[in-house]
């Protein structure tokens, strides 16, 4: 084979491959055609055999002209195979009648029950004011949930707390008041908490009252500690949860495990309480002094030591900061109610 029978071959092969290029209709043809003049046997590969019939110096001139021609024809067959593979698709979705112009279906997005939400920016405020948040089991033994806190079996305050009993000395704990004690008796003061939680009572079910309710438990055991602190760290709390649209006031109360002790009342005024059933007082909160007692059951020297600790009740905040009349609300799980918060 001469230089000029390559020449001419080369010729043949292109014009052939551009005639050829339109016809393969699909990516099939158009594999047969690359197989055809690509492929192992196929013409540009067989012509590109038969250089070394040329004389050494006429082969770099043939070795351009073939790569020319492959070069050529791969990238004119990468072109056709995006633009069929495209024809493909878009054939596919006219088939399947597809309108990518129509807007999207709207799907809700789940968001934090108001209760978690409240819970939460009650956590927040009090980690900023340097408290540990602690746990403890919803199962209780009567031992936690009432002897150590200085309720002993035959105390008339057990009324208070109607309970779910679960098995022999077990129940379903009526406050979170007991994770006080668990955390007592594994650290040494100061210990400065928080206990998030549910809690379970056999109270009959009203506006203000739900068998399963979340508390969050605060406890500050240090020296020197006074209801002064106490009412400091609640005042704070109130300002800084409810802002100045809220009015706070302390009230007398019982509770064996603290001495003195007291319930806390909030009431929105002005603005705030403006179309709303709910206008009067709402208890939020049990609190008081830590009574010398339980910090003995739980081995603190109670002449070294004082402490504070309260229980508020998380559904009665989110009732009086977005002014809802009836906890059971909360329970329902009615999407209507659930999505305005
Ligand atoms: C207690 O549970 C005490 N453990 C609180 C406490 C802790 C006092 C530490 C002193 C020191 P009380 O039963 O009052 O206290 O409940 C506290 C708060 O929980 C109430 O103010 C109220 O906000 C909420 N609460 C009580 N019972 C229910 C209920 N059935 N439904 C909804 N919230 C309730």
């Amino acid at each position: 084979m001469t230089l000029e029978e390559l020449r001419g071959g080369v010729e043949r092969i292109r014009r052939e491959w551009t005639e050829s290029l339109p016809e393969a209709c699909d990516l099939e043809a158009l594999e047969q055609l690359r197989v055809q003049f690509l492929g192992r046997k196929g013409r540009v590969t067989a012509l590109l055999g038969r250089m070394k019939e040329l004389d050494l110096a006429q082969r770099a001139e043939a070795g351009r002209l073939l790569n020319k021609l492959k070069d050529e024809v791969t990238r004119e067959l990468e072109e056709r195979s995006l633009a069929l593979e495209k024809a493909a698709v878009e054939e596919r979705l006219t088939a399947e009648g597809y309108d990518l112009t129509l807007p999207g279906v709207w799907r809700p997005v789940g968001h934090l029950h108001p209760l978690t939400q409240v819970r939460l920016e009650i956590e927040d405020i009090f980690l900023r004011l340097g408290f540990d948040v602690a746990t403890g089991p919803e199962v209780e033994t009567d031992y936690y949930n009432f002897e150590a806190l200085n309720i002993p079996a035959d105390h008339p305050a057990r009324d208070e707390w109607d309970s779910f009993y679960v098995g022999e000395g077990q129940l379903l704990r009526t406050h979170t008041s007991p994770v006080q004690i668990r955390v007592m008796k594994e650290r040494r003061p100061p210990v400065r908490i928080i206990c998030p939680g549910k809690c379970y009572r056999r109270d009959n079910p009203d506006a203000t009252h739900a068998q399963v309710f979340h508390q969050v438990e605060l406890l500050w055991v240090d020296e020197e500690l006074t209801m002064a602190n106490l009412k400091w760290i609640i005042g704070e709390f109130v300002g800084a949860f409810f802002g100045p649209d809220y009015e706070m006031r302390f009230a007398a109360d019982y509770f064996p495990f603290t001495e003195p002790s007291a319930q806390v009342h909030i009431r929105p005024r002005g603005r705030a309480a403006t179309g709303r059933h709910l206008g009067g007082w709402l208890e939020i909160m049990g609190a008081g002094m830590v009574d010398p007692l339980v910090l003995e059951e739980v081995g603190y020297d109670p002449e070294r030591y004082t402490g504070f600790a309260f229980g508020l009740g998380v559904e009665r905040m989110a009732m009086l900061r977005w002014g809802i009349d009836d906890i059971r609300l909360f329970l329902q799980n009615d999407p209507r109610f659930l999505y305005q918060f």
